[in-house]
């Protein structure tokens, strides 16, 4: 099966062996891959190799570990689109799964001098402030924090932000999202966002920041997303 006077390391050559079984469906979501000591018996290696070929998958979201069970087989990365000005609550039916949510807080406030500048806001105007956590089939994907111009939304209240918040600015207030600017960067999670997220210290996550305009370019919404990295991949069809 494996090559030892290949050049190829042998953790690569075990790592590239099991992502074929997983990707070919030999295993099934959620079933657990032969052990470490069997892997080292089938391959003739040592614990180590076998050790640094499954982290690998592991780091890459095809696996993921149980402490004291076993190593098992992911549900795949949920492939989100960069283009589409989308809700979360969209994305997830699209995709057959059921959204929820989890009110972490909500304030009215007036915002830091970045957030006042990126809404277009005077020195004295406030913004609401939403924190949730989002899940997808009850898993927690994402925190996000939502900052909105309380003028625009002058009565926000709880049960408004219970459901979504893109149908409650859309059908409630009738005001149309139109276009958004978005970046995108890796960093380590924070403490209590790792809670929220159910994910170990430290992991990686992705933080997207994305301003969304109304149809006459006035900011509705900054909100600064944290997503699970093993749970999400962001993908975009790019033309030359
Ligand atoms: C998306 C948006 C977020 C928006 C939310 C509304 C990003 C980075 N974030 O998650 O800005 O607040 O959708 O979702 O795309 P909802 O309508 O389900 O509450």
């Amino acid at each position: 099966m494996l090559d030892k006077q290949s050049p190829i390391p042998m953790y690569v050559q075990i790592e590239d062996y099991l992502k074929n079984q997983i990707l070919q469906g030999d295993f099934v979501i959620g079933e657990a891959i032969p052990s470490e000591r069997e892997l080292t018996d089938t391959f003739d290696v040592s614990r180590m190799t076998v050790r640094q070929s499954i982290t690998n998958l592991v780091n890459e979201g095809l696996l993921y570990r149980e402490k004291g069970r076993g190593t098992y087989v992911a549900t795949p990365k949920i492939e989100q689109p960069l283009s589409g000005l989308t809700s979360f609550t969209e994305d997830m039916l699209s995709r057959g799964m059921k959204p929820s949510n989890k009110l972490i807080s909500f304030e009215k406030m007036i915002p830091e001098i970045d957030i006042m500048h990126e809404l277009q806001l005077a020195k004295d105007e406030e913004v609401f402030v939403v924190k949730r956590i989002r899940y997808a089939d009850d898993k927690p994907m994402a925190i996000e924090r939502s900052y909105l111009p309380v003028k625009l939304v002058p009565n926000l209240e709880l049960n408004d932000i219970e459901g979504s918040l893109y149908s409650f600015i859309e059908k409630d207030k009738r005001l149309i999202i139109s276009h958004a600017s978005q970046r995108m960067e890796a960093v380590l999670v924070k403490k209590e966002d790792a809670e929220f997220l159910q994910i170990f210290m430290p992991s990686a996550v992705l933080l997207i920041e994305r301003i969304s305009y109304l149809t006459n370019d006035v900011p509705i919404e900054i909100v600064r997303s944290t997503y699970r990295a093993d749970r999400y991949k962001f993908i975009s069809e790019i033309r030359r």
